[in-house]
Parts: C-alpha cells; sequence; structure tokens
C-alpha cells in the first residue's frame, strides 16, 4: 500500500508532463482543471459556434414530416420544433437528471433508453418530469441484439434524432472474477463501451438525417480514466495496452476478460471502458465531423459520489466516499447540478464545438480539458475502432 501511495502521489507531480497543455501542477493535475485552458476554451467555442452557423446547409432531408425550424406566421419569428434527445440509462443518477433537465426547459423530448421499462417510469415520475416530453424504450446494451432491436423500434417510432447521448454505464470493482454480457463480453467493456459503440455507430446515420440546427453525439467519460489527473492515478490504472485481450473478445475463454489481456480487474476494466468511451468520441469526430457537421463530445460532469454506479461498492465505501468527495478532494457534484451539465453539452448553443472533452470548474463553468496521453493517443483510438467494429459484427 505504502508503493502504491507513493506512486499515486509521484505520478501525480509527474502529471502535466503527460499532458499536451503547460498547465500547472495546481491547475490540473488535482481536479484535471485549467483556468488558462477554461479562457480559451470560451473563446474557441464562441468562434467556433459563430463559424457553424454560416455553414451550408446540407442536402439531407429529416426523418420527421415537421421541419426543424417552422416560421410562424404570426409576427415572421423562426421558430424551432422540440428537440429530440435519445439518452440510455436515463432511469437514475446522471441519465435521469438529465433528461429532467430537458424536458423541464419544455423545448426537449426526452427518450429514455433505458433496460429496466418499470423502473424508468418511476423515476421519472417520481422526478416530476412532464409526460409529454418523455417517452422510455427498451435497451439493454449487455445485449447487442437488444441495441439493434431498439434501433428499429426506434426508427418505427419516426421521431427524428437530433442529439444521442451514451450515457448508461456499470462499474463492479469488488467482483473477483468476471461476469459476461449476453454476447459474451466481460460485463463493464460489453455494456460501457461495445453496446455504445454498436448504438451509436448504428444512430449516427439517424442523427446526419435530422434536420436540427445542432445535432450532436455524446459519449459520458471520466476524470478516471485519465491518468494525467490525481483521480487517475487511484490503483488500479486504466491502461489498454496493445489491446490483445480486446482484439480476443474480452471473453475470459480463448482470450483475456481484460483489454490489455491481464488479470481481471472489475475496477480497472471499468477505467479501462472509459478511456475507450473516449476515445471512440474522437474517432468518431476525425471520421464524420467535417462530413456531416455533427457535433461529437465527452465529458467528465463532476464526482457524483451518490448515484447507483457504487451500488456494487461494500457498504462503508458507500458511507464515506460521498463526504471523502465533498470535503476532501472537493471533486463532488449533486445528480442535480451533474445533470445541468450535461443537459448543457446537449443543447448550450456555445458548446457546439466538436472532438472536445467537457469539464467543469469550480464555479461551474464549463472547459474543454485535457485528455491523458492514452486516452487522446489517435493510432489507439484508430485501433479501438477497428476492433470493437468486428466485435459487434459491423466489419
Ligand atoms: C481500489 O482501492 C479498490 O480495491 C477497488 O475495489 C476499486 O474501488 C478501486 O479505483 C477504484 O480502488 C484502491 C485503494 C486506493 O483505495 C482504498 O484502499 C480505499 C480508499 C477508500 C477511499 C474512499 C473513502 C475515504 C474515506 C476517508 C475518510 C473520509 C471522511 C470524510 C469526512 C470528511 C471530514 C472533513 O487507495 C490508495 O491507493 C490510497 C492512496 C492514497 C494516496 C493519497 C494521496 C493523496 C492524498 C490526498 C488526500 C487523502 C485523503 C484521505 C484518504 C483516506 C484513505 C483511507
Ligand atoms: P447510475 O448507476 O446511477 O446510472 C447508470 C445507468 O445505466 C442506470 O440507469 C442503469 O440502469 C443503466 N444501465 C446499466 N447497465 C445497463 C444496460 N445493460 N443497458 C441499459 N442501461 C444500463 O450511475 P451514474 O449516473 O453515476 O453513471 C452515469 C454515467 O456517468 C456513466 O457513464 C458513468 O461512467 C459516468 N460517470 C459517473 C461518475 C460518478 O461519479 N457517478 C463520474 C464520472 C462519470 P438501471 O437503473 O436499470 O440499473
Ligand atoms: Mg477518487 C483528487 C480528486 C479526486 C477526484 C476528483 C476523484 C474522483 N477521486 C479523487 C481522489 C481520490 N480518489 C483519492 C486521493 C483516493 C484515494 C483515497 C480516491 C479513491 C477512490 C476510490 C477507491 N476514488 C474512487 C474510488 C472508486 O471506487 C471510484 C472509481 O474509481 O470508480 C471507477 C472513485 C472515483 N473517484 C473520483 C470519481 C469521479 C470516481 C468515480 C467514478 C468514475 O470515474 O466514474
Amino acid at each position: 500500500m505504502a508503493l502504491r501511495a507513493a506512486s499515486v502521489v509521484s505520478s501525480a507531480f509527474s502529471a502535466p508532463k503527460e499532458g499536451k497543455s503547460s498547465a500547472s501542477f495546481k491547475d490540473s493535475s488535482l481536479f484535471g482543471v485549467s483556468f488558462s485552458e477554461n479562457l480559451k476554451a470560451d473563446f474557441s467555442s464562441v468562434a467556433l459556434s459563430c463559424k457553424r452557423e454560416f455553414k451550408p446547409v446540407r442536402a439531407q432531408t429529416a426523418a420527421t414530416a415537421s421541419p426543424a425550424i417552422n416560421k410562424s406566421t404570426s409576427d415572421g419569428k423562426k421558430t424551432l420544433r422540440k428537440g429530440s434527445v435519445v439518452i440510455t440509462g436515463a432511469s437514475s443518477g446522471l441519465g435521469l437528471a438529465t433528461a429532467k433537465a430537458l424536458a423541464e426547459t419544455g423545448k426537449w423530448h426526452v427518450i429514455m433508453a433505458c433496460r429496466d421499462f418499470l423502473k424508468a417510469e418511476r423515476a421519472a415520475k417520481a422526478a416530476g418530469m412532464p409526460k409529454e416530453n418523455y417517452t422510455i424504450m427498451h435497451l439493454d446494451l449487455a445485449s447487442l441484439d437488444s441495441v439493434r432491436q431498439f434501433v428499429d423500434n426506434f426508427r418505427r417510432s419516426e421521431r427524428p434524432l437530433d442529439v444521442l447521448v451514451c450515457n448508461a454505464a456499470v462499474y463492479l470493482p469488488t467482483a473477483k472474477e468476471p461476469t459476461f454480457t449476453a454476447d459474451g463480453f466481460e460485463l463493464s467493456v460489453g455494456t460501457n463501451h461495445l453496446g455504445h459503440f454498436l448504438l451509436a455507430r448504428l444512430m449516427v446515420e439517424d442523427l446526419n438525417k435530422s434536420d436540427y440546427p445542432s445535432r450532436r453525439l455524446i459519449i459520458v467519460g471520466s476524470i478516471t480514466g485519465n491518468t494525467n489527473t490525481l483521480a487517475g492515478n487511484v490503483p488500479p490504472k486504466a491502461n489498454l495496452g496493445d489491446l490483445r485481450g480486446l482484439a480476443g473478445g474480452v471473453n475470459g475463454v480463448n482470450s483475456s476478460a481484460m483489454i490489455d489481456g491481464g488479470d481481471f480487474d472489475g475496477a480497472k476494466a471499468y477505467k479501462d471502458s472509459k478511456v475507450c468511451n473516449m476515445l471512440t468520441m474522437q474517432e468518431f469526430h476525425r471520421r464524420y465531423h467535417e462530413e456531416t457537421g455533427i457535433t461529437f463530445a465527452s465529458l467528465y460532469p463532476g464526482c457524483i459520489a451518490t448515484t447507483g454506479l457504487f451500488r456494487e461498492h461494500i457498504p462503508l465505501f458507500r458511507l464515506l466516499f460521498p463526504p471523502f468527495q465533498k470535503y476532501i478532494t472537493k471533486g463532488y457534484v449533486s445528480e442535480e447540478e451533474s445533470g445541468k451539465r450535461l443537459a448543457q453539452v446537449v443543447s448550450d448553443p456555445s458548446l457546439t464545438k466538436s472532438g472536445v472533452y467537457w469539464s467543469w470548474n469550480k464555479t461551474s463553468a464549463s472547459f474543454e480539458n485535457q485528455l491523458s496521453e492514452e486516452a487522446s493517443d489517435a493510432e489507439k483510438a484508430r485501433k479501438v475502432w477497428e476492433v470493437s467494429e468486428k466485435l459487434v459484427g459491423l466489419a
């Protein structure tokens, strides 16, 4: 433990070398926050959002009969139709808080893509979400068949898709042995990465058909997958290695259940899956942004220490983790606040820049954050993409 602690501390101090920015230790290694980056981000996103407005309109037609921008006859003012956003894992935590924040504006219809229909219905009701602003649709990300079925059902509903949020996740920190998805992938990588990878790859087509002014594909990342931060240096650290386990299908039979080919570790598998999420967002950006104009983004919403994510952790952890984050690291954020942050990434006109990993500083202002060396490795992103395509049957 002493050795582990020492390595955590020393890597925290050397962390800025890993990132590309010149952020100081005080800024970036404790919370991944850099104020200079923040200022830059604000200016560049404003500049970019201005540019985007002058872009020529694409020739594609919308999946919906009603155009995104309607002209009102009385005063000639342009009005925007309700946006249509799919959020996976909207039955609790960040997903639910985001669904609520968006539904309450009256400007969004939220499709809550959940594995437990009844739980989602109860959660939406208890949160007081206006009935007309949400629909629940079944999606189990731990089954590729279910993902394909969801996409079919969604298309049959004839709703447009303006924004897709890949939010659902499982975290299995106490598991001694791996468990697997319907397709035989280790459960956390299978659900958090591969299920979302297939969903996003299929639905990018739907996003491309939407005539909504700002179409976005958002994949939730995390600080713990980024080894350029203190949080990312708490063992076990994320590391995808040479992807040998992923290439073998992370099935624990003819390959390791871990992406890097190592011994199973549930906490590492989760962090690895988050690295895949952040790499996938960037690879989407490189492959699709220029051609489609879709915004691809990831984010770290803050440490939402009270959510269901920690349900598998030991009771003592669940008791101490929230006060630890609130009073010691100060990285704590409430579910409500985290929902507002993700809702901003969905709908804020100033957050249209693509390829960005958003974070928030202590005053809850958004800024473009720096990913770790591994989580921003373009070559690794390409490999994860290609291997994942094979695993989900797209190549
Ligand atoms: C593994 O443990 C788990 O085994 C695995 O299941 C998974 O969860 C994985 O990364 C996730 O972690 C890693 C190990 C790392 O963690 C532990 O052993 C358990 C630590 C539990 C931490 C949460 C609760 C802490 C409660 C502290 C008391 C809070 C009281 C709140 C009241 C506030 C009042 C003001 O652990 C390490 O490697 C330890 C390394 C420590 C390095 C620390 C360096 C910087 C220090 C900064 C401040 C430290 C704060 C105190 C920490 C107390 C730790 C018990
Ligand atoms: P929760 O456990 O509260 O929410 C996770 C959601 O994912 C639940 O709705 C859950 O459904 C759903 N889900 C799990 N497995 C599947 C599946 N197979 N198919 C469909 N849905 C599934 O956790 P959080 O709200 O904390 O997590 C949301 C996101 O935020 C995750 O991507 C996580 O990595 C990220 N994050 C969280 C942080 C935190 O501090 N909590 C920090 C940084 C990032 P059900 O309700 O049925 O269990
Ligand atoms: Mg971490 C310094 C700031 C900081 C932040 C912002 C987080 C976020 N954590 C920080 C520090 C520390 N954590 C320190 C110093 C320790 C050692 C005591 C520590 C421990 C710790 C554990 C055991 N932290 C954890 C765990 C978990 O099981 C959580 C995890 O890794 O899930 C994968 C977790 C988290 N800490 C965070 C965040 C956001 C998490 C949770 C979830 C996530 O990344 O999605």
